[in-house]
C-alpha cells in the first residue's frame, strides 16, 4: 500500500469546515488551497469581493492548520504558481508525491469541467465527492419535475419543505398556508427603523497590496481598507445570531421595501458567507426557526416562512436550474436583445434616482438586495433591452455573493427572462409605480413618477410600455401578461404613439438618464 499522502483540492468557495473531510486530521491526506489569476480574474470582481475571497481562504487554511491539518496554500506571489486550478494541481501530480487526487463538485461548470478532464489526464486515481452543503442534489429539479412541462419554484419549495420537514406540522405547513408572499410587499414606514448593521474590521492591507502589485483588475471601493464581510465560521454565526435577535421579526414584511437611508433593511447579509459553505443553509435555517419557536408573538409565521422559502426554495431552485441547463443556458437570449450597458452602471452617474441608489450602492458595498438588483437595475436594463452577456457580466462582478451558480439564473433567467420562461413564468418588469409603491426614491428623482411622456416624465413608465409593444409576438399569449395588453389596448392610438416616441429618445439618450 502507498505511504505517499492524497492531494486534495480546496476551491475558494469550498470552506466548509463541517465536511466529512475535516472529521479528523490525517497524514494521509494534503489540503491543496491556491489563489489563482484565472479565478480572481474570470470576471472583473468588485474589490471587496476578491478580498473576501482571499481573506476567507486564507483564514480556512489557518483553521485547518491550528486543527493539525496538513495543508499546502499557494499565494498569489509565489513564483511556483501557474495561476490556473487545473495546471497547478497537474504540475503536483506530476512531482510523484501523491498518491490519488480528490476534489470537492465545484458549484461552477467552467471548473466542473476543467477539473473533470483533468481527472482523466492523471496518473493517479482520482476521486468527486460531494461539497456536502446544499440540501438538495444537483439533480433534485430533475427529479420533482419528471414529466412535467414547465417548472414552478413554489411546488420545488414544498417538495423540500417535505422532504427535510421544515415548517411541518403532521405533514401540513404549519399555519395552514406553505406561502405567505402576499405579506411580503410592504413599504417600510417612518415608524421601523432597521437595525444597525454588523460590521466586521479588518486589516486588509497586505491582500490590497498583494492585488495591487498584481495587477488584478477590479471595480468598486473598499472602507479604508478594511472589509466589513464575515469571512470566517465564527463571524458568520456571529451575523446570523444577529439576524436572527434583531431582523428575522421584520424580514418577511419588509423583503421588498427599499429606501435611501437604509441600505440593508432586514436583510441577513449571509449571501457571501453561505456561497463560499462557511455556514450551512440547513444550519440557518434551522437557527433561525429555533429564533420563531422561542418567540412565536414577536415573529410571526409570514416572517419565518418568508425567510427559509429564500433558502430551501429559490436558491435551491436556481442552484438546480443552473446544473439542469448549463452550459447552453449561459447564450440564451429570447428577446435579442443587444444594447450596451450604459455607463452609469460603472460609475453610478444617473438622475435616475433608484438606479443612482442601487448603484452607488453596489458600487460602494458589493451589495443590494434582491429587489434592488431585480426590480431596479434588472428591470432597467430589461425593459432598456440590455444585451444579456454585459448583464451577467456586471452582476457576476459587482456582489461580493455573486458565484455563477446563482447569478447566472437569477440574473439571465429571473430578472431578464432571457431563458423565455424557465425560471420564471413571466418576466419581471413594471413602470415607475412599483419603484415608488415599495420605495422613497422617487420624492427625490429628477424625473416626475406620475408621468408617461412628456418632459422630466420617468424613463421606467414609457419604457416599460415600449418593451411590451416591442415585444407583442413572444409576451401577448402569456396568460401572466394578458391584462396588461388590455391596457395597453385600451390607449388611444395617440397615446401609444406618445409612449413610442418617448421611450424611442430615451432610448437614443440611454447614456445621458
Ligand atoms: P436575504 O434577503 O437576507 O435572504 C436570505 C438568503 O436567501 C440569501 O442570503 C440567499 O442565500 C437566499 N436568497 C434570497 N433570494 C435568493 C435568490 N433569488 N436566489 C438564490 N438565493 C436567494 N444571490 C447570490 O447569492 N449571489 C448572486 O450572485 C446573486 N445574484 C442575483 C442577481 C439578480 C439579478 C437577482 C435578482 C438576485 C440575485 N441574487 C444573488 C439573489 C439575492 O439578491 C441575494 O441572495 C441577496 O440579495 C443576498 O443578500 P442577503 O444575504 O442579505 O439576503
Ligand atoms: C471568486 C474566487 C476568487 C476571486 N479567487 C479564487 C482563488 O484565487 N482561488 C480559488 O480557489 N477560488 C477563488 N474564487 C472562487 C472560485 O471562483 C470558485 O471556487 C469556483 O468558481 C467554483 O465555484
Ligand atoms: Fe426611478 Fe422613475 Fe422613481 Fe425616478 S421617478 S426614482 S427614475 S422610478
Amino acid at each position: 500500500m502507498s505511504t505517499k499522502p492524497i492531494l486534495r483540492l480546496v476551491l475558494g468557495d469550498q470552506l466548509n469546515i463541517k465536511h466529512s473531510w475535516f472529521s479528523q486530521p490525517s497524514k494521509d491526506a494534503v489540503y491543496l488551497m491556491m489563489e489563482v489569476r484565472e479565478e480572481a480574474t474570470y470576471a472583473k470582481h468588485h474589490i471587496q469581493k476578491v478580498v473576501a475571497f482571499f481573506v476567507a481562504m486564507r483564514e480556512f487554511a489557518q483553521e485547518l492548520r491550528r486543527r493539525k491539518f496538513q495543508v499546502l496554500y499557494l499565494t498569489l506571489d509565489q513564483k511556483s504558481n501557474l495561476h490556473l486550478l487545473a495546471a497547478n494541481v497537474e504540475e503536483l501530480v506530476k512531482s510523484g508525491d501523491y498518491s490519488a487526487f480528490e476534489y470537492l463538485l465545484p458549484d461552477e461548470h467552467r471548473v466542473d469541467s476543467a477539473l473533470s478532464s483533468l481527472a482523466k489526464r492523471l496518473s493517479v486515481p482520482t476521486r468527486a465527492i460531494d461539497s456536502e452543503h446544499f440540501l438538495t442534489q444537483r439533480d433534485f429539479l430533475t427529479e420533482v419535475f419528471r414529466g412535467r412541462k414547465r417548472y414552478i419554484m413554489e411546488n420545488f419549495y414544498r417538495e423540500v419543505r417535505k422532504r427535510y420537514d421544515l415548517l411541518l406540522e403532521d405533514g401540513e405547513p404549519v399555519g395552514g398556508r406553505w406561502n405567505y408572499d402576499s405579506e411580503n410587499r410592504n413599504r417600510l414606514p417612518d415608524s421601523v427603523t432597521p437595525p444597525p448593521i454588523l460590521s466586521f474590521k479588518r486589516d486588509v492591507s497586505d491582500i490590497l497590496k498583494l492585488h495591487k502589485n498584481s495587477k488584478i483588475p477590479t471595480i468598486g471601493s473598499i472602507p479604508s481598507d478594511d472589509l466589513p464581510w464575515p469571512v470566517t465560521r465564527s463571524e458568520a454565526l456571529e451575523t446570523l445570531d444577529y439576524f436572527c435577535q434583531h431582523s428575522l421579526h421584520h424580514f418577511g414584511s419588509y423583503q421588498d421595501a427599499m429606501h435611501t437611508e437604509h441600505r440593508f433593511l432586514f436583510h441577513s447579509r449571509l449571501s457571501f458567507s453561505m456561497n463560499v459553505k462557511l455556514i450551512s443553509p440547513r444550519e440557518v435555517i434551522d437557527r433561525a426557526i429555533k429564533e420563531w419557536r422561542k418567540r412565536p408573538k414577536q415573529i410571526t409565521i409570514a416572517q419565518i416562512e418568508g425567510f427559509v422559502r429564500q433558502i430551501a426554495g429559490w436558491r435551491e431552485f436556481m442552484r438546480g436550474i443552473y446544473w439542469t441547463h448549463m452550459p447552453s443556458y449561459k447564450d440564451l437570449n429570447f428577446f435579442n436583445h443587444s444594447r450596451a450597458l450604459p455607463h452609469y452602471f460603472w460609475d453610478g452617474k444617473t438622475s435616475m434616482n433608484c438606479m443612482k441608489h442601487a448603484i452607488d450602492q453596489s458600487l460602494e458595498d458589493a451589495y443590494a438586495h434582491h429587489i434592488q438588483r431585480l426590480m431596479v437595475t434588472g428591470n432597467f436594463s430589461l425593459l432598456a433591452g440590455i444585451d444579456p452577456d454585459q448583464i451577467d457580466e456586471w452582476y457576476l462582478g459587482i456582489y461580493a455573493d455573486a458565484v455563477e451558480w446563482v447569478q447566472l439564473p437569477n440574473t439571465r433567467g429571473m430578472s431578464q427572462f432571457a431563458d423565455g420562461g424557465i425560471v420564471g413564468t413571466k418576466p419581471y418588469t413594471s413602470s415607475g409605480n412599483y419603484i415608488n409603491k415599495m420605495s422613497n426614491y422617487c420624492s427625490g428623482c429628477r424625473y416626475n413618477q406620475k408621468i408617461r411622456t412628456g418632459e422630466g416624465a420617468c424613463p421606467f413608465n414609457s419604457l416599460y410600455w415600449h418593451f411590451l409593444m416591442r415585444h407583442r409576438a413572444k409576451l401577448e399569449n402569456n396568460p401572466r401578461i394578458g391584462m396588461a395588453y388590455r391596457t395597453l389596448d385600451k390607449l388611444s392610438k395617440t397615446d401609444r404613439d406618445a409612449i413610442e416616441r418617448q421611450a424611442n429618445h430615451y432610448l437614443h439618450i440611454i447614456e445621458e438618464l
